[in-house]
């Protein structure tokens, strides 16, 4: 067994995962790989048993947040020291994972995060515009976690994570609102782990569906305000 375990949360991504797993492969050949196949309908689990990964099966759709918590859940049972986790789109490239990977592993920080909106080391501002509406709710979003974390972080919704092994405990509890990731920020803070935001590049994703559309992206808006407001008058009582 490695030391090392990714899992990438996917739900019917039969068209990006081959060469994402491929990509893992290549790039970081000793880490283990779990794919979340949260009630897809393709050949997702096929095609990850085909690629060597290990797969844990859900009968139906039970959301991202189950997605995200089952996978930490894996790594923190399995004993794991360090747990990497990717989306199943292609958006993530492996070789940003790896030096996300790098910093944990050298004890910088608890939780790596990778940003598409942080800047230094090269990376320019502005290199990733999110398009019409996103724009909008990422403005917000960012003001607005600023606040209960005490910094600034400029992308709280980012699913590119390299954590150690009492991150991943901490992350596999379960998620209780539609934005785990804003979730998972406060909680780390709470826990007092350190949490580093890293620049990265993102590509966009390479095909199929996004999961986050219309009706769903506005309804993940107003959960992180709810989120973030619960958490707020929650601090203000105590
Ligand atoms: N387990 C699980 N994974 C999901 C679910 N919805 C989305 N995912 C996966 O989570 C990752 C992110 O989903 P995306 O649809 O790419 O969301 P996004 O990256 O914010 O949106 P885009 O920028 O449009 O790609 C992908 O690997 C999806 O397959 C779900 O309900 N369950
Ligand atoms: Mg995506």
């Amino acid at each position: 067994m490695s030391e090392t375990l990714v899992f990438l949360p996917a739900w019917n991504e039969e068209e990006n995962l081959p060469a994402v797993l491929d990509e893992l492969q290549r790039e970081l050949p000793e880490a283990d790989v779990l794919v979340v196949d949260d009630g897809s309908i393709d050949r997702t689990a096929e095609i990850a048993r085909d690629h060597g990964a290990a797969v844990i099966s859900f009968e139906t759709n039970r959301g991202l947040p189950s997605g995200i918590a089952s996978g930490y859940e894996y790594a923190a049972q399995h004993g794991y020291a360090w747990c990497g986790r990717v989306d199943a789109d292609g958006q993530h490239p492996v070789s940003e994972l790896k030096r996300l990977l790098e910093r944990v592993r050298l004890g910088e920080c608890d939780v790596a995060v990778g940003s598409r909106f942080a800047t230094g080391d090269g990376f320019a501002p502005y290199r990733y515009k999110p398009s019409g509406p996103r724009r909008f709710g990422t403005a917000v979003l960012r003001r607005a976690i600023a606040v209960p974390l005490g910094r600034p972080f400029l992308d709280a919704t980012s699913g590119m994570y390299a954590v150690n092994a009492r991150a991943a405990e901490v992350l596999a509890r379960p998620y209780t609102t539609e934005a785990p990731e804003v979730e998972a920020l406060l909680r780390l803070n709470e826990e007092g782990l350190r949490v580093e935001e890293v620049p990265v590049d993102m590509r966009p994703r390479a095909g199929g569906e996004s999961k986050l559309q219309g009706k769903k992206s506005l309804l993940v808006v107003l959960t992180i305000a709810g989120t973030l407001l619960a958490f707020l008058r929650l601090r203000r009582h105590q």
